[in-house]
């Protein structure tokens, strides 16, 4: 087998987010060395460099969304992007940037799902459910939408990003994390029977159980996508983010999400957004980010091997 390629793709935008500065993101994982540390870790490792759109004319919602002639121009560049590096057999991680980006990512790795005739996974690890839509939406804020944007619920332009609409459905999600979730959001996860293992889960259960649950059922056959929001993290590790939630995951528990990701083999594709070095201190959340990047690469399966 040859050796793994991975292709970091930067996308400098906080677009769709309700505070400026995740357009840091992806500069803030680079000094943290993410590069570098994987390399270390033995994979190929191509920093394409930062993607290009529109910038942020930071103004009101119309219509119960924020900037969507924007988010529908980042998010095509994004599934361009990712898609080529997909065909090419590498494994991308997007390095974001806010979430809405994820509708540009996971349509096209939901593209490149189908055609090579595999099945997809996606584990959404995130404080929030990103289930909203322009009716129900608290803020008109696109990073809150995604999930259902890639649903079919959306405004037709990214509904439809990647020319398949819609991209994919409830069923490949798994959510991980969650404890924020917005009263008309709540209505719509149970409608969709989205599976949803909130933190009262992983209290009950433990991350062990959590995870042994949300990646069972794959098989071959099955790519995995990894979309981290930074603010899945208890906000007393990773403050660096717009949106915290208090009570996430601590270290330990992190580390074995990442791990047992890691384990079963079939990552094929990864985003790491809402990563805002604004509300960062020594630049401490991307680091421990690329921490856990490392282990959902692996790094400490070795300790036991
Ligand atoms: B994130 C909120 N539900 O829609 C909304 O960080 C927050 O990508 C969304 O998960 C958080 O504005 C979006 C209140
Ligand atoms: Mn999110
Ligand atoms: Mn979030
Ligand atoms: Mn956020």
């Amino acid at each position: 087998m040859s050796k793994q390629t991975i292709a970091l793709v930067g996308a400098p935008t906080d677009i769709g987010a309700g505070h400026r500065g995740a357009s840091m993101g992806p500069e803030a994982l680079r000094v943290a060395q993410i590069a570098e540390k994987l390399h270390a870790r033995g994979l190929d490792v191509a920093d394409r460099g930062n993607l290009h759109g529109p910038h942020n004319p930071w103004l009101p919602p119309v219509n119960g969304y924020r900037h969507l002639a924007e988010v529908v121009a980042w998010n095509q560049v994004v599934h361009a992007a990712i898609h080529d590096e997909l065909a090419h057999g590498r494994l991308p991680i997007m390095l974001g940037g806010d979430h809405c980006l994820a509708i540009g990512s996971i349509s096209a790795v939901a593209r490149h799902c189908r055609e090579q005739d595999r099945k997809l996974r996606v584990l959404w690890l995130d404080a929030h459910a990103d289930f909203n839509t322009a009716t129900i939406t608290p803020s008109g804020n696109i990073h809150g939408m995604p999930v259902a944007c890639l649903c079919g619920n959306g405004p037709a332009e990214l509904v439809a990003i990647g020319g398949h609409a819609p991209a994919t459905t409830p069923d490949v999600f798994r959510q991980i994390g969650i404890r924020s979730v917005d009263e008309g959001e709540k209505r719509l996860v149970r409608e969709a029977k989205m599976a949803v293992y909130d933190m009262r889960h992983i209290d009950e259960v433990g991350m062990r159980g959590t995870m042994e649950e949300a990646l069972a059922g794959m098989d071959g056959d099955t790519h995995l996508h990894v979309s981290f929001d930074v603010d899945f993290l208890d906000p007393g590790i990773a403050p660096g983010v717009g949106t915290t939630v208090r009570g996430g995951p601590n270290y330990r528990e992190a580390q074995l999400c990442m791990e047992m990701i890691a384990d079963c083999g079939r990552l094929g594709s990864l985003d790491i957004v809402e990563l805002n070095p604004a509300f960062d201190k020594r630049n401490q959340t991307a680091k421990l980010a690329v921490d856990l990047v490392e282990s959902l690469f692996g790094k400490s399966t070795l300790i036991r091997a």
